[in-house]
């Protein structure tokens, strides 16, 4: 996978680059991060990269030629995508993640500062805005290394065990279960005797109904869309007759899952 970003603090980049597995990718050459700064491509003398808005306000705006310049040097001949970060932007979810990864194009990732970027490099360069969320960050480099971590996942031999990428809770729809490790008690707290059990079956079910449970009480959207196995719409079933504080929102999912429809569309 290839990747060119575009910005005017590529220094932002370097430790993120370097450390743990995106250092590895790019080291075993599955992966190829550039930085590139925008003001490299400035004709002029003072490499200037902003200036005052046609039409007056506050603040100050990109101007369009060096990123145009930039956009069209790193294009080769191979096919690419120029993605500007911002806040405009198409929410980034794993399914667009998965969805550049498989592209197989050359990104090009644009990372605005200022007020915002002249309308003309969208018009001549960008196809695609992604925004991260909507906050407000003071550019777009963050949401860059937010995509480039996620895509880094997708590359073959990034993640260390290609079944920890199949179990990503997103792509089972579904929030992660609790983990435990080493020492047994923590402050009166005890391990789960099950999972000290030995029993991997008991372990395994235990797991999938936390994620449920997890799910049904913190991200009830996420429920709703996922595509629930036999096995765990009886674990939701247990939930909902259990009787918790999720009970409400778990008796709602059960009927849509009942109804047939929960794999189908999201709510609304
Ligand atoms: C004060 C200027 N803003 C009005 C609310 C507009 C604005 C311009 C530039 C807001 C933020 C930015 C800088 N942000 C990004 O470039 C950005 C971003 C973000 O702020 N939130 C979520 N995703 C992204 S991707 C790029």
């Amino acid at each position: 996978m290839r990747i060119s970003v575009i910005t005017i603090f590529p220094e932002l980049f370097r430790e993120f680059l370097s450390t743990s597995l995106i250092g590895r990718a790019i080291e075993s050459e599955a992966l190829e991060v550039s930085v590139h700064n925008l003001r490299d491509f400035t004709e002029d003398k003072h490499q200037s990269v902003d200036d005052e808005p046609y039409g007056g306000g506050g603040g100050m705006v990109m101007m369009a030629p060096p990123w145009i310049g930039a956009v069209r040097a790193l294009r080769t001949d191979v096919p690419s995508r120029c993605v500007l970060m911002s806040p405009q932007g198409r929410r980034l979810t794993d399914a667009r993640v998965q969805e550049l990864a498989a592209g197989n194009e050359h990104l090009i990732l644009l990372c605005g500062r200022y007020e915002g970027i002249d309308e003309r490099v969208q018009l001549t360069v960008v196809d695609e805005e992604i925004s991260v969320g909507d906050f407000v960050l003071s550019g777009g480099e963050l949401p860059a290394m937010v995509l480039i971590e996620a895509l880094s996942r997708e590359v073959p031999g990034v993640v260390g065990q290609p079944e920890c990428v199949e179990q990503d809770s997103f792509r089972q729809g579904l929030l992660d279960f609790p983990h435990y490790t080493r020492p047994q008690v923590v402050e009166g707290l005890q391990v789960p005797s099950v999972l000290v059990s030995g029993d991997h079956a008991a372990i395994r079910a235990w797991r999938g109904r936390q994620a449920i449970r997890a799910t049904v009480g913190k991200r009830p959207d996420l429920l709703v869309q996922a595509a629930l196995s036999e096995e765990q719409l009886e674990w939701l079933a247990e939930i909902e007759r259990e009787g918790s504080e999720y009970q409400t929102a778990a008796k709602d999912l059960v009927t849509r899952a009942e109804d047939k429809d929960n794999t189908k569309s999201p709510r609304e």
